[in-house]
């Protein structure tokens, strides 16, 4: 399998600097040299360019960066259907979740019918009407539902980008009040860490991938690092304490990986900025990802 490597230096989409560092710090941490010793060869396509938010002048006042944001979600789109196009694997590093408006229109363009697996702390089910933030990562699954405003909806001329029932969130414990009630009303499947707690991981990512890999169409996985406790993922913009654990977010890659269903996959939210430990966080993130591609010990 040839693993192509895409960066989205973004950090338009959440309320403080720091994630435009994502894919600079996970490459630092090994990402290419941990894929190629799993004997996976390994392209790297370097990044999407990315405005600075210093540099833009007039900014849309209720959805912060939308007309930057919805550009380079396009641009991330046409070059993750690119690698899709030649059958390769496309590996998009974050940045902020905004960006996963673009990598789902690349895949669900080339992969109708593709499931979708969405570990998170938060729902990122927001719109404009419920958003206390105005910040698009907190929007970027309800946009792949075709739920929002026509700029971030409609990215790739086509919408939804996946069925709502296709769709899982895994990990939740931060919604706000609003995003909840609209949550609870949609066909988004979603595993709190409360469920997790219930029933262990291992079940729940069973079940997840039973939702989003039924037809046989295959899964993407949006995976923001904040899902992770902030005992050992200090380096995200938006941290909350309850997550999972080391094992637990290994152990869901490695099911995901076994299942035999991903298509695409993202790391998201790492800002080296917060990183407690070094660069801890990306450093895990590379572990996850080689997880996620199937790295086994035995
Ligand atoms: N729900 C809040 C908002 O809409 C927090 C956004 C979430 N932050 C993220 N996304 N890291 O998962 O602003
Ligand atoms: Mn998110
Ligand atoms: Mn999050």
């Amino acid at each position: 399998m040839v693993i192509e490597i895409i960066g989205v230096p973004m950090d338009l989409g959440a309320n403080r600097r720091g994630t435009d560092m994502g894919p600079s710090a996970i490459r630092y941490a090994g990402l290419s040299k941990a894929l190629r010793k799993m004997e996976l060869e390994v392209i790297d396509r370097g990044n999407i360019e990315i405005p600075v938010p210093e540099s833009i002048k007039t900014e849309n006042g209720n959805l912060h960066f939308l007309a930057e944001i919805s550009k380079a979600c396009e641009k991330l789109g046409n070059v993750v259907g690119g690698i899709l196009d030649r059958e390769n694997f496309p590996l998009i590093l974050g940045g902020d979740h905004s960006i996963a408006i673009g990598s789902i229109m690349g895949v669900a363009q080339k992969i109708p019918d593709i499931g979708l697996i969405w570990f998170d702390a938060h729902g990122d089910f927001n719109t404009l009407a419920t958003s206390e933030t105005g910040n698009i990562h907190g929007m970027s699954l309800a946009a792949a539902c075709g739920r929002g405003c026509s700029e971030l909806v409609g990215i790739g001329g086509f919408a939804p980008k996946i069925k709502e029932k296709k769709m899982v969130i895994i990990g939740v414990r931060d919604l706000d009040p609003e995003e909840k009630e609209k949550l609870k009303r949609s066909q988004v499947t979603v595993y709190s860490m409360k469920k997790i707690d219930e029933l262990g991981i291992a079940k729940v990512v069973e079940e997840a991938i039973r939702i989003a890999g039924r037809d046989g169409s295959g899964v993407h996985v949006s995976f923001d690092m904040d899902v992770v406790d902030p005992s050992i993922a200090s380096g995200v913009g938006t941290p909350v304490t309850g997550g999972l654990n080391y094992r637990e977010a290994h152990l869901a890659l490695e099911l995901i990986a076994e299942a035999n269903i991903l298509k695409s996959l993202e790391m998201v939210e790492v800002n080296p900025i917060e990183d407690k430990g070094g660069n801890s966080t990306a450093k895990l993130a590379v572990e996850l990802i080689t997880s996620a591609l199937g790295k086994r010990v035995f």
